[in-house]
Order: C-alpha cells, then sequence, then structure tokens
C-alpha cells in the first residue's frame, strides 16, 4: 500500500463507517457524483451544437477529497443530450468548473446568504445550477426582478435548461434531463440530484411524507404561493413601495409570477422551509439531513422556488461563488468503482459489487442504501456497471 492509499484508509477509518454493511460506504457527498470513466461526450439531436458538444466531455471528470471537502471538476456539460434551445442566440462551452463542497456541511446561525447570479450548486452531473432570477428586472431597479422559469421558460430544451451568455449550460429548475436517466419519476423517494454550495444534498421532487421516514412517497410541497394581487405597488412582506418602484400591474403581458416578487411565503403551507428543505431521513442519510427539493406542482409543473429559496440554508462555501477554489496538495481522489474507498480498485471492490449485480434493481429493497455499485447512475447494477468496473479495474490505482 502505497502512502496515498495509506492515507485514503486512514480518512476511511476515521470516519468510522468502514465496517458498516462490510464497506466504506455512506459518504454520499463524495459518492453521488457521476464521473465519466468511458470518454462520454455531450451530443445534441441539433447538428450545429452537437458539433460543439461532441468535443467536450460530459459529466464529473474528477472528485477529490479530503476529510473536510469534497472537489468537484466538471465541464458543465451532461452526457444526455441537450439544447436546441428557441430564440437562444448562445452556446454552451466547457466551463472548467472546480468547486468545493463541504462534506459535514453546518446550518447558518447569522444572516442568510442570498443566493445569487450565476452557478448556486452542482447538479451530480456537473452541470450549473441557477437561483430563479435570470438577471433582468422591471426597469432595471432591482426590485421586480424576473422569473427566469416563466420569462426564459420558452427558450428550455426538453431537459430543462439553456446555455448563458458565457457558454455555461445551466437550470434554474429540476434538471428534467437528469431526472429521466435517474427514474426519478415518483414511484420512490428520489435520488440525490445535486449539491447545493452550502454543501446540503438536493433530491428530487418526493421525499418522505414525514420528516421521520415514514408515511410512504409524496411530492414534497414548496411553501410558496402566488400572492393575490392585480397590482405590484408592495413587496411580499409587506413593505409599501414609492410609485416610482411600482412593478407593471398584472396583465397579459406581466402575468402573476412573472416576478420573484409575485411569490410569498406561507409558514407550513408545504412540507418545506424557505429555504426549499427540510431536516428528514433519507434513503442516503439513514440519521437524517438537511435537504433540499426541486419542487413540482400537482400538474408536474416545476413550482417556486424550484430548487432553493432565495437564501442557501447552510453557510455558504464562498470560493465558489468567488471563482477561487483551490485542492489541497493532500487530497485524494476518489473513484466511483472503489466502492470500499481504499484508494484502489480490486478483487475487495469486486466482492461488494458482484452481489450488487446479482439485485439488478436499485428499488430492490435489500440493494445497498445509495446503489453505489450503479456507477453509471442508470438505477441498475447490470453489465454497463460491470463494463465501467472492468474498466476502473484494469487502471488499479484511482486517480
Ligand atoms: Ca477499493
Ligand atoms: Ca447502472
Amino acid at each position: 500500500m502505497n502512502q496515498k492509499n495509506r492515507k485514503a484508509a486512514l480518512v476511511c477509518a476515521l470516519m468510522g463507517v468502514c465496517g458498516l454493511a462490510g464497506l466504506c460506504a455512506a459518504q454520499p457527498s463524495v459518492q453521488s457524483w457521476k464521473q465519466n470513466a468511458t470518454a462520454n461526450h455531450g451530443s445534441s439531436s441539433d447538428a450545429f451544437i452537437n458539433n460543439i458538444l461532441s468535443t467536450i466531455l460530459a459529466d464529473v471528470q474528477k472528485v477529490r477529497t479530503t476529510p473536510t471537502n469534497s472537489y468537484i471538476n466538471a465541464t458543465g456539460i451532461p452526457a444526455y443530450p441537450i439544447g436546441p434551445w428557441p430564440s437562444n442566440p448562445n452556446t454552451p462551452s466547457n466551463q472548467n468548473i472546480l468547486a468545493r463542497f463541504p462534506r459535514t456541511p453546518t446550518a447558518q446561525s447569522g444572516t442568510h446568504t442570498n443566493t445569487g447570479l450565476g452557478a448556486i450548486g452542482l447538479w451530480i452531473d456537473g452541470v450549473e445550477i441557477f437561483n430563479a432570477k435570470d438577471a433582468r428586472s422591471y426597469q432595471n431597479k432591482g426590485i421586480w426582478n424576473q422569473n427566469a422559469v416563466v420569462v426564459e421558460g420558452p427558450s428550455f430544451d426538453s431537459a430543462g435548461g439553456h446555455p448563458a451568455p458565457s457558454g455555461a449550460y445551466h437550470h434554474h429548475q429540476t434538471p428534467i434531463g437528469l431526472r429521466v436517466v435517474l427514474g426519478d419519476s415518483g414511484t420512490k423517494h428520489s435520488p440525490i440530484l445535486g449539491y447545493a454550495f452550502d454543501g446540503f444534498p438536493i433530491y428530487g421532487p418526493y421525499g418522505f411524507a414525514n420528516a421521520d421516514g415514514s408515511g410512504g412517497v409524496v411530492r414534497m410541497n414548496s411553501s410558496y404561493r402566488k400572492r393575490a394581487i392585480t397590482t405590484r405597488t408592495t413587496l411580499p412582506d409587506g413593505t409599501a413601495l414609492a410609485s416610482g418602484n411600482y412593478g407593471p400591474a398584472v396583465s397579459g403581458p406581466y402575468p402573476l409570477g412573472y416576478y420573484i416578487e409575485d411569490f410569498e411565503y406561507v409558514a407550513g403551507l408545504g412540507h418545506l422551509d424557505q429555504y426549499n428543505g427540510r431536516f428528514s431521513i433519507t434513503p442516503d442519510y439513514p440519521a437524517g439531513t438537511y435537504a433540499y427539493f426541486t419542487t413540482l406542482d400537482a400538474s408536474g409543473a416545476s413550482a417556486y422556488p424550484y430548487v432553493l429559496g432565495p437564501q442557501y440554508y447552510g453557510v455558504l462555501a464562498t470560493d465558489n461563488t468567488t471563482h477561487s477554489v483551490s485542492v489541497p496538495a493532500g487530497a485524494s481522489p476518489y473513484c466511483e468503482a472503489d466502492l470500499d474507498g481504499n484508494g484502489q480498485i480490486d478483487d475487495a471492490d469486486f466482492a461488494i459489487f458482484a452481489p450488487a449485480y446479482n439485485i439488478l434493481m436499485c428499488t430492490d429493497p435489500v440493494m445497498p442504501a445509495g446503489c453505489y455499485a450503479d456507477l453509471n447512475h442508470d438505477g441498475a447494477v447490470d453489465d454497463s456497471d460491470f463494463v465501467f468496473f472492468a474498466s476502473a479495474y484494469d487502471a488499479l490505482v484511482c486517480e
């Protein structure tokens, strides 16, 4: 065992979970990332876009960890096809993302940080998550802020995303294409779809009815609703605006929901808090975690605030938003096929993979939580995962 591997084993031992179910698992913020081990590139049904994407590697390129953080390298391009984007002239490009996620995220005890423009987290395939705003406001005053899901909705592709002028492909709402890949259809608890830059996980729309894990699986309802207004003269907290700061009256061109300020938070209305999450037991966190959910309404349409609320619940890892993340020299690479997390892919990992392969479906109750042997994240441990495993097994060392 070389020094790096000994360090990885030590990290595992310190985590105190290596004996659990015979594997050093249950580290969702390390293991949930959809790594690209087969040199998949992006693609599109549109020939022009496909030409661009076919030169860009898809999904996450590298996961490195320290005991306190996960470091993610990604292009920001998913493996599922994206585009075209009607009336959106932007083209996607490699974003060369390096992001940091605290492995033990902490709740914010002081003033919660507003989510800003640009990425506020990453989906597990490395695609960027944006908040509900589209960077424009009525008369550029920053008071009535446009709702991207309403105003930019016509330019979204069938996966629910579109590229920014910077080339950053992103979603302001539930990532439809990723959820199709993961089989997140409501028949079971949603999988982890991503992580916010405060380190807390983001699930799809479906969670346990009760935070203690009981009550079966239900759609998680947002606690925001559209305000009962016909004019835009007050803010959601009741503040009366000076007439020069009024928004346009609710009308055909400016329907209710066109602006973020058309929504109000009503504690207890749905399952979730003002950050669009709650503390709950989940399949990946049997002891419970705070988690966000990507909310839908009863018709299946995205429901405000869509992903996170206007603020982060936890303490923001600010180097993500200042684009100044750096990876410490001692960080260890993590490979998905390294199922016992000791830094190399060998027979011990195969001994974990093989029983999962025999179980097959991630939904099977006897499948270990997290279904981490589903290396390509498609809901089953099957031959495609075996090919993935075999290629990693040949490489032996995780780097
Ligand atoms: Ca291993
Ligand atoms: Ca699979």
